[in-house]
């Protein structure tokens, strides 16, 4: 097997053996032959939509399968078997149209002609078409590594299509651009000039993305507001609702009403306390358990009532807690239970209600303690007066911006010591699973303002930017001469296509970690240090001496 798709990757140089996410080799090949499928799916799609024949199903399908490619989303071969079918039946049937509407006889390519054998191994045929990929690039190291980037950047942006399109927002245009993208990385001819070019397109197309998944969160919800969270928990039957899916958490919110089971919250969606209509029309979504999604099988026995994981990060299952964990969405492991959706795109969670009730939830109150969130764009931008006003008064020296994912490797501890030693006139921004090295610490205020704001998941990151372009706007400067520093932490290719979108936004100076993506080549990275001054972290006492000198 080969793959280096997230930043655990095996001796930091591509898991090969085995992944170290757990994603076996058998995995990895019928993953491998999903997205050769969905290449081959891809033209027919392009120019289904040229001939103006619907192909919304297929657009949807694209998105949910890319995403579950992802690290740590699915792990289960037989999901992957039935999306590979799935897909040559779309293309097959679109084949179909074509012909009924078109004069000219349409002559496919061969990956487009491509038909697995089901009765042979599919491994070997998902083998063999990892190799084809590996050699397609002529060996030259450098397309290769942005072949890479580009899929993996489109990885997230699948998935934050996927999250955007739960909440009704849709882009045609960005339909298309995942199916030019899947086609693209079969073209030969493309200069390393044109894949940079592409790469950076995967970000522009991805900004689009999240503008329509803040969308579908702030029409839906509301906007986040600044709240209080528990991290304690209180007396009685209890769920967990895991990942990123608001809208999967809103529909367990919906159908536990007057059951008198309470609703915390768990990893990334610590945020979803944030959004006003979800906690006025649901009291019983009360508090936030656990931390990161790698402390799973440190919190997932411990949590006395069911749980439900609706997006990655999901850490491959242990016997202890799997008879209490169900899966929804495109997330799935060997074993553990699957609720399907049925009906308004929300599975039938009644036996995760009954696995609860069976439970015996907790059995005392626990001693209060508290957390902040919901200091999203349009609360922090309503306090931009204040900001600036702090800002020339220098009050506020700088900004820091730290967010990004978690994960289990030690040297993520970085993080930790940096927010712990951001000086007391500096402003500690944060977003996604990463903040949980620090989120309950105490930094207290300046005028006024804390100096711990958590924007929100992930899924946040266009809150984010949003932020830094209001205040760059209102200071009548461009973003790059903002007193304000970004100190990304990356794990999956939800933070890739995060990252290409600020390359491609003109956002300068950020620091990544805790390493470098294994899938950037050495001359590909000098590229991006040189347009966008990219650089690898260092020391926190390094790096907070660079980001205030
Ligand atoms: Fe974290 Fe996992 Fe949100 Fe990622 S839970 S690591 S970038 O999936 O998506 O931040
Ligand atoms: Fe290795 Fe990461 Fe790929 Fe898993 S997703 S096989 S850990 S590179």
């Amino acid at each position: 097997m080969f793959c280096e798709q997230c930043e655990q990757t095996a001796s930091g140089q591509g898991c090969h053996q085995w992944g170290a996410c757990g994603k076996s080799p058998q995995l990895n090949a019928i993953q491998d032959l999903l997205v050769y499928c969905l290449r081959g799916l891809a033209p027919v799609v392009l120019q289904a939509k040229s001939l103006g024949i619907n192909t919304h199903n297929v657009d949807v399908f694209t998105c949910e399968t890319v995403f579950s490619t992802m690290t740590n989303v699915n792990f289960h071969e037989k999901r992957f078997v039935e999306y590979i079918r799935q897909a040559l039946a779309y293309r097959e049937n679109l084949k179909t149209q074509i012909q009924a509407i078109s004069n000219v006889p349409s002559a496919w390519s061969e990956i487009s002609n491509f038909q697995p054998d089901f009765d042979g191994s599919l491994i070997e045929q998902g083998e063999q078409t990892s190799l084809k990929f590996i050699t397609e690039s002529g060996g030259d190291v450098d397309i290769f590594s942005l072949k890479l980037t580009t899929i993996y950047g489109l990885k997230g942006l699948a998935s934050y299509a996927f999250h955007a399109l739960e909440l009704g927002e849709e882009d045609e245009q960005v339909y298309r651009f995942v199916h030019e993208t899947l086609v693209a990385i079969d073209n030969q001819n493309l200069t390393l000039e044109d894949w940079v070019n592409l790469a950076l397109k995967v970000g522009e197309k991805n900004y689009r993305v999240m503008e329509l998944l803040d969308a579908g969160h702030t029409k839906t919800y509301g906007h986040p507001v600044p709240t209080s969270v528990p991290l304690n928990a209180r007396k009685g039957k209890a769920i967990l609702v895991s990942g990123h899916d608001i809208k999967q958490l809103a529909a367990l919110l919906k159908q536990t009403e007057n059951t008198g089971i309470t609703v915390y919250t768990h990893g990334e969606l610590l945020p979803a306390h944030g959004y006003p209509r979800l906690k006025e029309t649901y009291p019983h979504l009360y508090g936030h358990y656990g931390t990161a999604w790698q402390n799973q099988t440190k919190d997932f026995p411990r949590f006395p009532g069911a749980i439900v994981i609706t997006t990655n990060c999901l850490m491959p299952t242990h016997e202890n807690y799997e008879d209490k964990l169900f899966s929804v969405g495109p997330v799935g492991y060997p074993g553990l239970k699957y609720l399907p959706n049925i009906d308004h795109g929300a599975p039938d969670f009644t036996p995760v209600i009954e696995k609860a009730l069976a439970l015996p939830g907790f059995l005392e109150d626990q001693p209060p303690r508290e957390v902040n969130v919901g200091f999203a764009r349009n609360t922090v931008l309503g306090v931009a007066d204040q900001v600036l006003a702090a800002v020339k008064e220098g009050k506020i020296r700088h900004l820091f911006l730290v967010g990004g994912c978690d994960g289990a490797k030690p040297d993520r501890n970085y993080y930790t010591e940096l927010v712990e030693k951001v000086p007391s006139d500096c402003v500690v921004l944060t977003l996604a699973c990463g903040k949980f090295r620090f989120f309950d610490k105490q930094l207290g205020e300046i005028s006024g303002l804390p100096r711990l704001m958590d924007v929100g998941q992930c899924n946040d990151a266009y809150s984010a930017i949003q932020i830094a372009l209001g205040l760059a706007n209102a200071l009548n400067m461009n973003v790059n001469e903002l007193p304000l520093s970004l100190i990304l932490s990356w794990y999956e290719q939800k933070a890739v296509a995060v990252l290409l979108t600020l390359l491609y936004l003109g956002i300068k100076d950020i620091r990544l970690g805790p390493t470098l993506p294994a899938f950037i080549s050495p001359n590909v990275f000098n590229l991006l240090s040189e347009k966008y001054n990219l650089k690898a972290i260092t020391t926190p006492d390094e790096d907070l001496a660079a980001c205030l000198g």
